[in-house]
């Protein structure tokens, strides 16, 4: 499904595919907050140089609404919410996976010259972050 099908957050998790410009330079990839992404983008971080043995994650957030874009290599994304339990592979530059808020969330990766940009719809606020699983699933029935 192309990403610019994707009007809202809704469902809570979504693998995109983003519209690739190509040619015989290369390829180039672009994102504006509101299109290609469903939400207005105020926050891009990158995560690197991660073992595969130390997954990363195990959270879940109260509001925030993210994108996760493995721009290099290979990472497997878990994510448990409601009865699902899922596994993503990200490792194409364009493809990108929507996660909404409440939903827990790791990454594993598997080719550790892999490199995770995502793109979030809020600043850093460690007080939207649920940590404790058990918690997690406490706010997650309420
Ligand atoms: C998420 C997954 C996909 C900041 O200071 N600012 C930031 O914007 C971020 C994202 C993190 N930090 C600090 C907080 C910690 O001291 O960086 C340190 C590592 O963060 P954390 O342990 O939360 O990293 P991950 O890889 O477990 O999770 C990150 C994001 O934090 C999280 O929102 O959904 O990537």
């Amino acid at each position: 499904m192309s990403v610019n099908n994707v009007k809202s957050m809704t469902p809570k998790v979504e693998l995109v595919r983003f519209p690739v410009h190509g040619d015989e330079r290369g390829s180039l990839i672009a994102l504006e907050g509101g299109q290609d992404v469903p939400f207005e983008i105020r926050r891009v971080y990158y995560i690197y140089g991660v073992s595969a043995a130390l997954p990363r994650g195990f959270h879940a957030h109260r509001k925030l609404n993210q994108i996760l874009i493995c721009i290099h290599g290979k990472i497997n994304v878990h994510c448990e919410y409601g009865e699902k339990e899922e596994e993503y592979i990200l490792d194409s530059s364009d493809k990108g996976l929507l996660i909404g808020s409440l939903v827990w969330h790791s990454m594993t990766f598997i080719d550790e010259e892999s490199v995770l940009l995502v793109i979030a719809d809020g600043h850093y606020d460690e007080a939207d972050y649920i940590r404790d699983y058990n918690i997690f699933k406490k706010e997650e029935g309420k």
